[in-house]
């Protein structure tokens, strides 16, 4: 039983009870509603298809993807009303003439910082269902632009992720429809309609985006320069890779950077951890102390799944640091003396309950191919990676198997499940080609070529390896942030931000509004 999809059919049917009580009262027969009601959440909940619920650690990162996706939704005061939702006809298949098919493409929008002639802020969806919040919040960095400039803003939701979905499942097959020139194809499209629907007579878009999305928004500037004016692209890999080692290769300067002890520590945790990894007995005793959900097997599948879940927490950390996390982290580390309890002791930093082991639950769990699936933005996310993208954070690189966490995680592991989850046909050398097509596609961050586009990178956040971090033409913008982490830039001004991140807002400012002004 899903509560969500449970209560949604729930409100409805309910509802026409409740409109119906009137005559079931003066007839004297409530007796009669009360046995309809209980027998309708019976019907309802208990539905044929139940969606299945699987033993997942919800602060489990999977391809460095959070649960709730790479760019967390601000926070809007509570006394603001959220903007409706509103649906977008979108084509399934943009490239594809003969096929009519259309889907529901959710959007929100506000507009009560625009002044007519003003230009259009669009915020392009990624990896996970949107939101309002986005349009809702008016202290976050686009929005306090917005309402400098009188802009409108709008919210586009990317398919097959929320309620946007264009086939109503996620088989092998309906994926051929998540693509991120689909996606590229859908926010044209759904410009171009709003500028009729709006009567935006000389409209000028610019995008914004975060993480995938802030790859989005520099390509849609890139390959639609005649339907986009400008944009901001925050923290987006726009150079696709199988062998992501650059990753974790952050992680560990991040660490390192702050206090080499902290590093080193990390380093002589994860060499004990490989060498009780060995034994029976030593899995064990891991089992124990990781307070795993089942004792840890010793097959390669389980160990490296093991080691992507543990090596996870200090990813995340630092993709989200903010200037008091790595300092908190290392304290964890280091302060009890010993090396393996510490790696114990940060992965207990926000664990919710024991931590699942069980390789064959994930593969199932990335079967799903429900739109309820509990696994769903994981099965689409990580279908983008062996589809287009890679992004493997393998443990490959000789600073990471030398001075971190010893040789764990080969990149092959993260390549074989392409067709263990998704088809037989996603093999190796298939999810290379397709990799290798994307940066021909998009140029690369060396080759990227659209023009008025400012690329926000902290130096803390892993992914900045991947985007554009020299100009590669006149009009390209790279702001470095020095110490800060993923998507940073995006978000409100706090107390404790660091100045070079100050400084980088100040920038991305700027460049907005000399386009607006231009
Ligand atoms: C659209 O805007 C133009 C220019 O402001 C105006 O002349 C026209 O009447 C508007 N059309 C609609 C349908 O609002
Ligand atoms: C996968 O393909 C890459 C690139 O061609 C190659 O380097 C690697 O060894 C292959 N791995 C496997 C397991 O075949
Ligand atoms: C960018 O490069 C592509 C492919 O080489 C080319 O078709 C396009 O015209 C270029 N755009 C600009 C603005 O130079
Ligand atoms: C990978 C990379 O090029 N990183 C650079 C990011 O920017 C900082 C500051 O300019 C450089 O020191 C890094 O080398």
């Amino acid at each position: 039983m899903n509560i969500k999809v449970c209560s949604k059919k729930l409100k409805f049917t309910l509802n026409l009870y409740l409109s119906s009580i009137f005559f079931f009262w003066t007839s004297g027969q409530m007796k009669t509603l009360f046995l309809l009601a209980a027998f309708t959440i019976i019907l309802v909940c208990s539905d044929a298809n139940p969606v299945k619920s699987y033993k997942i650690s919800k602060n489990r990162l999977i391809r460095g993807r959070p649960w709730h996706g790479f760019v967390k939704k601000p926070p809007v005061d509570p006394r603001t009303p959220k903007s409706p939702t509103y649906y977008h006809d979108s084509k399934v298949d943009n490239f594809d003439s003969s096929n009519t098919k259309t889907y529901k493409q959710r959007y929100w929008y506000n507009e009560k910082w625009y002044k007519p002639g003003g230009p259009q802020f669009l915020m392009i969806g990624g990896e996970a269902a949107e939101s309002s919040a986005w349009v809702d919040s008016g202290n976050v960095e686009w929005t306090i632009i917005a309402k400098e400039v009188g802009a409108m803003v709008f919210d586009l939701e990317h398919r097959f992720y929320g309620d946007s979905q264009p086939t109503g499942d996620l088989t092998f097959e309906s994926l051929k429809y998540l693509t991120s020139e689909q996606a590229l194809a859908d926010v044209k499209h759904f410009i171009l309609d709003m500028n009729a629907k709006f009567n935006f007579t000389s409209p000028r878009w610019i995008t914004f985006g975060g993480s995938y999305p802030g790859a989005l928004s520099a390509w849609a500037r890139q390959t639609y320069p005649d339907t986009i004016y400008a944009a901001v692209a925050s923290s987006g890999p726009v150079q696709a890779v199988v062998d992501f080692t650059g990753y974790l290769d952050v992680v560990y300067n991040a660490l390192n950077n702050y206090d080499p002890k902290c590093s080193a520590s990390v380093h002589t945790g994860f060499l004990q951890i490989n060498e009780l990894m060995k034994t029976e007995d030593g899995r064990k005793t891991l089992s124990t102390f990781f307070n795993t959900c089942d004792t840890i097997k010793g097959d390669s599948d389980t160990i490296n799944y093991f080691y992507e879940s543990i090596i996870g927490t200090y990813m995340g950390q630092v993709q989200y640091s903010d200037p008091t996390t790595i300092p908190y982290l290392c304290q964890l580390q280091t302060s009890s003396g010993d090396d393996l309890q510490g790696v114990v002791a940060v992965n207990q930093m926000e664990s919710q309950g024991c931590l699942d082991v069980n390789y064959q639950e994930y593969i199932d769990f990335m079967k799903d191919t429900s739109v309820n699936a509990e696994g769903v933005e994981y099965r689409a996310w990580v279908w983008q990676t062996c589809n287009e993208f890679g992004f493997y954070q393998s443990t490959d690189s000789s600073l990471v198997t030398g001075d971190f966490t010893g040789a764990d995680i080969p990149v092959d592991w993260y390549v074989q499940q392409c067709a263990q989850i998704y088809d037989a046909s996603m093999e190796n050398t298939t999810v290379y080609a397709n990799i290798k097509n994307t940066n021909k596609h998009y140029l690369g961050q060396k080759g990227y070529n659209g023009t008025k586009v400012v690329f926000p990178n902290g130096t803390n956040d892993p992914w900045h390896v991947l985007s554009v971090l020299s100009p590669t033409n006149s009009k390209t913008y790279p702001v470095i942030i020095d110490g800060t982490s993923h998507c940073a830039d995006m978000y409100g001004p706090r107390s404790d931000d660091p100045t070079s991140l100050t400084e980088g807002r100040k920038k991305i400012h700027s460049h907005v509004i000399s386009w607006v002004n231009e």
